[in-house]
């Protein structure tokens, strides 16, 4: 089986080059010695493969035992309040499989069955209630394809060039299909009172995670979720119901979700405000900072996925995202941002969703510096370190969207620098 019929123009490219005689194309195109691989009976081609039932619900294959969640173990103090990274670098396409996609928990992931779910909305309503798994799976559903990202996610590279590979600089997102009903819709079952403007939203797990939510955005596109690409959540992604909050920074996202109070005014709990706050330059804090501003990365080539061809054709492969909306365009840049061209956006464009981007380039083998910079549909443009540290100064922990840089080396090896 050839790609005989490919006429794009890498093939046409290969052609080329094998007709100029370079390296790459003495694999593809010249008379190698025999490979054992096509001239001798391998035991795969005569003997059983698995029977159906090998696996009932499926795992990858062994050989790619290494794309997993990963975590940073000196950055916690222990596992049940900490967080893993997804794999980015091993991924393509734009849709995060639950297998993979990142943990973020405050006291773990707990286990909680359907048949003892109970979701209260209480407050400031007609009606206080109280609702069931099985009450949630009557509404009318949507589904709706979103990325969450930690308002962490990055934050250590505020202070320079720190981990090196884009699992760990920038691995604390997924973007996955939910199925859920929009809380709106709840929440005209309960029959909002006049004066309640703000949702306390609350998890059942340890930790009780508790954010406010202003009812602007509770009535817009928030979803009360029960499924996730197709599937049951997963335990670590908040079985069996979680809130969705598209384009908002993940805190709010609460897991186990359990109850929703509706006041008057915000709560002001400890999780958005010593937590998950940005002190500026001078020493005060920012209130509130819910939308995640657009922010991309080049996933392949980085750290963890080195060039191992040589010169000739390369792929580079990235993530582009907003939380106002879609992605209008990406910029590459090979030489550090002193030059950008159109990346090629491939996949559905939904907004508040990844986007997924290409620059198919002709490597001369020389160093590149990579960079990636987002513009999405309201027309802001991803910023640099720089522009950005103007801004927050450098006390901000969290919210960190400045453009990433990746140093390709000539032997094809890729490191995490910071031109700013
Ligand atoms: N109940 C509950 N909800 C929670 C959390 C938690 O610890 N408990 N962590 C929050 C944080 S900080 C993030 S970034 C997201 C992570 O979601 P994930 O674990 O599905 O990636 O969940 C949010 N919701
Ligand atoms: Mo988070």
């Amino acid at each position: 089986m050839t790609d005989s019929n490919a006429t794009g123009p890498n093939r046409r490219h290969f052609l080329a080059a094998a007709a100029a005689g370079s390296a790459l194309a003495a694999t593809a195109a010249r008379a190698a010695p025999p490979d054992p691989r096509i001239t001798e009976v391998q035991d795969w081609n005569v003997s059983w493969g698995d029977g159906v039932d090998a696996t009932p619900y499926g795992l990858p294959i062994h050989h790619e035992a290494e794309v997993i969640r990963r975590n940073v173990p000196w950055l916690t103090a222990d596992a049940v309040s900490s967080v893993n990274f997804t794999p980015i670098h091993a991924l393509e396409g734009t849709i995060t499989p639950q297998g993979c996609a990142f943990e973020r928990h405050h006291a773990g992931a707990i286990d909680l069955p359907k048949a003892d779910y109970r979701l209260m909305i209480h407050g400031l309503v007609d009606r206080p209630l109280v609702f069931s798994y099985d009450d949630l799976e009557r509404f009318p559903r949507q589904n709706h394809v979103y990325f969450l990202e930690c308002a962490a996610n990055s934050g250590m590279e505020w202070a320079g060039a720190q981990l090196n590979g884009c699992q760990f600089t920038h691995g604390m997102i997924h973007n996955m299909e939910y199925t859920g009903v929009p809380l709106r819709a709840l929440l005209a079952e309960a029959g909002i009172r006049p004066e309640g403007k703000w949702l306390l939203v609350e998890g059942a797990d340890a930790s009780a995670m508790s954010r406010s939510l202003p009812i602007e955005k509770a009535l817009d596109d928030v979803l009360v979720a029960y499924k996730a690409n197709g599937e049951a959540l997963r335990k670590e992604h908040g079985y069996p119901v979680r809130l969705v909050v598209p384009g908002w920074e993940g805190n709010m996202w609460v897991k186990w979700l359990r109850r929703i109070e509706v006041g008057d005014a915000p709560w002001e709990h400890r999780e958005e405000t010593s937590k998950y706050t940005d002190t500026m330059a001078d020493g005060r804090s920012r209130r509130w900072t819910w939308e995640m501003d657009a922010k991309s990365i080049i996933t392949s080539p980085s750290p963890q996925a080195r060039v191992n061809h040589g010169r000739g054709p390369m792929v580079i492969s990235g993530l582009a995202w907003s939380g106002r909306g879609a992605i209008r365009a990406v910029h590459v840049s090979l030489d550090g941002g002193r030059n950008w061209q159109q990346a090629r956006l491939s996949g559905p464009s939904h907004d508040k969703a990844l986007h997924r981007f290409y620059l198919d380039i002709d490597w001369d083998g020389s160093e590149l510096l990579l960079q990636s910079r987002a513009v999405d549909t309201t027309g802001y443009v991803q910023p640099t370190k720089d522009q950005l540290r103007a801004i927050r100064g450098v006390n901000s922990v969290y919210h960190m969207n400045g453009i990433q840089t990746w140093l390709v080396k000539p032997n094809g090896e890729v490191e995490n620098v910071e031109i700013s």
